[in-house]
């Protein structure tokens, strides 16, 4: 596997869902694999669970890990071809990223989008110079439009918690005050869509993700319609796709309550962390949620494709 961008680079993801709950079960099984192998972890934008997790999964398969920041710990990168390097940037990507990929067997990138022009965050220009400079293998840690380990981890935990064959599972945006990237958002519904659930995406007007993404995929716009019969609610704040990177509504009444899950078919409660309590969700349906070992699964995740990576070395 030479890169993983998002779910259509999976062949076959029923296979690797079953394969992930295996490799739970057993997951020292390939210490060996990992032996001399060494994960660069390039970060230019924050993380908890990513980092963390994609580490520990390096580990369980015997690598080693090196993490940048990037910007923070080395040269700030140019990324456009034949500029005068004679203001802040310091080192082409070009050569960035071919000399990472001699000292890495495997790299990993995070990149968020600038939401300020659709057209550039949705070419993914970051993840795309990355692999077409490298050497290795590259996954995303979270790209401009896409979050596939995280997205992965979503259908992982929504297999394990479902207590019927074809759960309805509901993607509800919720309010936040800054502008979010739509790349949670866009994998859990390929994901979603990958998987055997019934999705429906709930959001107010103006909301509406990526038509190329959403495909066939209901939207309901009245939230407390769409809650009704889900098994699972998955909430997520992401700033507008139309009207592109801006907050069009901040209202309260799409703040995921008690009194709203009530609505459902005691639906579990899901979001990718970090969450910010009371204004995505209150406090009681945060502390009743499934976001723990939601959050767990992102280690078996990412511990299944850098084992794909490692055995396509
Ligand atoms: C990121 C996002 O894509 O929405 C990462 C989620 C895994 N979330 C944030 O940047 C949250 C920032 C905030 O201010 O709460």
């Amino acid at each position: 596997m030479r890169k993983f961008t998002s779910v259509h680079d999976v062949p076959d993801p029923a296979q690797w869902l079953w394969e992930v709950k295996e490799l739970k079960q057993t997951p020292y099984a390939h210490k060996k694999l990992g032996e001399n192998k060494v994960l660069g972890l390039i970060f230019l934008n924050p993380s908890l669970r990513t980092r963390m997790s994609t580490q520990r999964a390096a580990y369980n398969l015997g690598m080693q890990v090196m993490v940048l920041n990037m910007g923070q710990d080395s040269w700030q990168l140019e990324w456009e071809q034949g500029t005068i390097m004679d203001g802040a940037a310091q080192e082409h990507v070009k050569e960035a990223v071919n000399v990472i990929s001699q000292y890495c067997d495997i790299i990993g990138v995070r990149s968020f989008p600038g939401l300020q022009n659709r057209e550039t965050d949705y070419h993914e220009m970051v993840l795309n110079k990355f692999i077409q400079h490298s050497k290795v293998p590259v996954l995303s840690l979270e790209s401009a439009t896409k979050h596939p380990l995280q997205g992965f981890a979503d259908l992982l935990t929504i297999e394990e918690y479902k207590k019927k064959q074809r759960p309805k599972v509901v993607l509800s945006w919720a309010p936040h005050p800054k502008a979010l990237p739509q790349a949670v958002p866009n994998s859990f519904v390929e994901w979603m869509q990958a998987g055997e659930v019934d999705l429906v995406i709930t959001h107010p007007e103006g909301y509406e993700l990526d038509p190329a993404i959403v495909k066939d995929s209901p939207v309901e716009y009245r939230q407390d319609k769409a809650f009704e019969g889900a098994d699972f609610i998955y909430a997520k704040n992401w700033s507008s796709y139309q009207e592109y990177g801006k907050i069009l509504s901040k209202d309260p009444a799409w703040t995921i309550t008690e009194q709203k899950m009530a609505l459902t078919n005691s639906a579990h409660f899901m979001h990718c962390l970090p969450i910010r309590r009371n204004v995505i969700a209150t406090d009681a349906v945060v502390d009743n949620s499934i976001v723990i070992p939601q959050a767990e699964n992102r280690l078996w995740t990412a511990q299944l494709v850098l084992k794909k990576m490692l055995e396509s070395l």
